[in-house]
């Protein structure tokens, strides 16, 4: 088993997808392990993605990423990381597969509704970025 960090952006909570969006998900044969609903300081956004710092998008990013609440979510699921990306397809919906939530309910490359970590080292610094080692701890013990 392994783990990854979903975010349903703002922009999908804004147009009331995060229903569709979960159970696409739990379709897909996941298990939500911790879940919330925040709204991000630009301080956190801007960590959050840090790797994209000197992007001529990051203002943007953090901009659109503070627009309103969004709702981190930790998965698991064998091959969580690479089985969620192909779940939502490529960063422009123009780009990704039919069927994929991207396609779906993107609207465009920078509102692209969810985010998925990009390797299980990331993973993990995504995951502790928005949840307590107690809140793990209690989700995990099952
Ligand atoms: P992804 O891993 O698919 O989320 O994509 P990236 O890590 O490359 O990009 C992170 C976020 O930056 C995207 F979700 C949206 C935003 N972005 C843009 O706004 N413009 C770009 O050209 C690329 C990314």
């Amino acid at each position: 088993m392994s783990r990854t960090l979903a975010i349903i952006k703002p922009d999908a909570v804004k147009k009331n997808l995060a229903g569709n969006i979960i159970t696409k998900i739990t379709e897909a044969g996941f298990k939500i392990k911790g879940l919330k609903m925040v709204r991000l300081t630009k301080d956190s956004a801007g960590g959050f993605y840090e790797v994209h710092k000197e992007r001529p998008f990051f203002g943007e990013l953090v901009e659109f990423m503070t627009s309103g609440p969004c709702i981190p979510i930790v998965l698991e699921k064998d091959n969580a990381v690479e089985d969620y990306r192909k779940l939502i397809g490529a960063t422009d919906p123009a780009q990704a597969a039919e069927g994929t939530i991207r396609k779906l309910y993107a609207g465009s490359k920078a509102e692209n509704a969810v985010h998925g970590s990009d390797s299980d080292e990331n993973a993990a610094i995504e995951i502790a970025h928005f949840f307590s080692r107690k809140e793990l701890l209690e989700n995990y013990a099952d």
